[in-house]
């Protein structure tokens, strides 16, 4: 007997992250009940011709929406999917309508929304559609019956992540990442959610601050299957906050060790967690193959940590940088710049922290990010309450990102001091070959000074290579 299908999409973005939301969605769904397709626009050459190959028999085509650009290919393709077939509901889910349940719906082409967590919600929603019930009383779904507004369900509340069926890689093609990433790395997802409440993040509004994880066993299980099958040397975990509860840290590490696996991996992990674990939870982790954390600094000034509530202090996070130099860890600690009405002095500090810890140790990144009012965060509120347009339409908040601009809370001469000292960190404490050297020299006598007028060694490097703007 032939099961109904299910179509999932992955808009086009820039990046080869595996798409986990799909995989996750996918990997709930009863495979003996349903057939589930995943066509990722990034790895497609055609990917409209590759969903219309499996629009017969379908139920619904499902896709995934992060808040910007991709919401562009969403709408595209959520369009060319009605065109073909007008009878099949459309679901789009994932962060940008887990905010905009009801906006997303403006689109005339989208049917249905799903909020927060999926995996439970889309079973359901595929469960009656392919009945044909409505979706009345469905937790965490928004949706619009023929010829009336969008109703708005409840939210569900989060459901632990262990009653879900495992996660299952083969309904991606694996090695088609592997070439895309130039490594056989795999993207792998461990908890969901985050207990923190930092107020320039939507993850305190998505999920409430609710934290669900998977069990050490499990996810040790997980990944020696799929390394038996897939042979990466790498596993790059997207978890929020991955280091949330030492001991299940330290329980997954031992699981790598226990099962032998020559692995290396990634992970984030906050400097007051850090700060305050027992001395072993580092070193098992390194010993299972951690090779890099990322931790959030977001800025070197106590007064702007505590307004964008990070919770963590100047202390912490450099008892963090000197526990991993000391196992020899890489760490990115990415900073972000230009919140609403940050002055000059907030600035400096952010610079003079960076500076601190780029001297540390060659393999100490500290990438500097601009705000960017996303959506469900306090700061994105408060702009909002003196005035700050949000885009209104799916079109204005798919030309969000802003890309090579910093927000209208950035000065120019604010961006070109900014964009100048990410360039002189880089040359100063990057690991540099011979012959650059003595323009090393110079970038760290400038940084060291704060001199960065007449960038001369910044231009001439760009007219030699350059550079893409990442905001
Ligand atoms: C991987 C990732 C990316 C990848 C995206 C890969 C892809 N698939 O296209 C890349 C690198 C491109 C990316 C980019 C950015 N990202 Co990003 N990213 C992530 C990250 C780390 C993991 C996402 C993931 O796979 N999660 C695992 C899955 C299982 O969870 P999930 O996505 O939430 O999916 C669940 C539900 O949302 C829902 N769901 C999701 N999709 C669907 C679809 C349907 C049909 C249904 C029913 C349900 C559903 O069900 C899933 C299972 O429960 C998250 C943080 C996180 N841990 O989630 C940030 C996150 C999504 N990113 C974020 C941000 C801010 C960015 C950037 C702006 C960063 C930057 N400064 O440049 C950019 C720009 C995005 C853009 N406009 O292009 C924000 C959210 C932004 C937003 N409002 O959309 C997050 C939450 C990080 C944060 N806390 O701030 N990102
Ligand atoms: S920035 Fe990280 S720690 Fe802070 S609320 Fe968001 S996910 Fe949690």
């Amino acid at each position: 007997m032939t099961r109904p299908k299910v179509v999932l999409y992955n808009p086009r973005v820039d990046f080869y992250t595996m798409p986990l939301a799909l995989i996750a969605l996918g990997s709930h769904l009863p495979r003996e009940r349903y057939d589930v397709v995943i066509v990722d626009g990034r790895i497609e050459q055609d990917p409209e011709a590759a969903i219309r190959a499996h629009l017969d028999g379908a139920i619904c085509v499902g896709v995934t929406v992060l808040t910007g650009l991709p919401i562009r290919d969403a709408v595209r393709m959520s369009r060319a999917v009605k065109a073909m077939r007008p009878d099949l509901p459309i679901v789009w889910g994932g962060w940008h309508p887990s905010m905009f349940g009801t906006e997303c719906l403006e689109e005339p082409s989208v049917d249905i929304t799903v909020q927060a967590q999926g995996e439970a919600t889309f079973l359901e929603v595929v469960e009656r559609l392919e009945r044909g019930d409505s979706l009345e009383g469905c937790l965490g779904t928004t949706y619009r019956d023929i010829g009336r507004s969008p109703i708005e369900n409840p939210p569900r509340p989060l459901a632990d992540i262990n009653t879900f069926r495992p996660h299952d890689y083969s309904l991606i093609p694996v090695d088609r990442f592997y070439a895309l990433k130039g490594k056989p790395q795999l993207d792998y997802i461990a908890s969901q959610g985050c207990r923190f409440r930092c107020a320039f993040c939507a993850d305190p509004f998505v999920y409430k601050r609710g934290w669900v994880g998977l069990a050490p066993e499990r996810i040790g299980q997980e990944i020696e299957t799929w390394w038996r099958q897939y042979h990466f040397t790498d596993v790059n975990f997207q978890d929020e906050t991955f280091f949330t509860q030492a001991p299940r840290v330290v329980a997954i590490a031992e699981e790598f060790i226990r099962r032998k696996l020559p692995i290396s991996w990634a992970a984030t992990m906050r400097a007051d967690q850090c700060a305050r674990m027992p001395d072993d939870v580092l070193q098992t982790a390194k010993r299972s193959g951690l090779r890099r954390v990322l931790v959030g600094v977001e800025s070197g000034s106590p007064e702007m940590l505590k307004r964008i509530a990070k919770d963590v202090t100047i202390e912490q996070i450099m008892i963090t940088a000197e526990r991993c130099r000391v196992l020899g860890l890489r760490v990115q600690f990415p900073f972000i710049v230009g919140f609403p009405g940050e002055d000059d002095e907030s600035v400096a500090a952010s610079f003079s922290l960076a500076k601190r810890l780029r001297a540390m140790s060659p393999d100490f990144e500290t990438h500097i990010f601009y705000f960017k009012p996303y959506p469900g965060s306090a700061i994105t509120q408060d702009a909002v309450n003196q005035g700050y347009r949000l885009p209104q339409s799916l079109d204005e908040w798919a030309n969000f990102d802003f890309i090579g601009s910093a927000g209208p809370w950035v000065t120019g001469a604010k961006f070109q001091r900014v964009e100048r000292f990410k360039f002189y960190q880089r040359l100063a404490w990057d690991r540099v070959p011979l012959w650059k050297r003595p323009a090393q020299a110079i970038a760290r006598w400038r940084c060291r000074n704060d001199a960065y007028g007449f960038p001369l060694e910044k231009f001439v490097s760009e007219r030699l290579r350059p550079v893409a703007t990442m905001s």
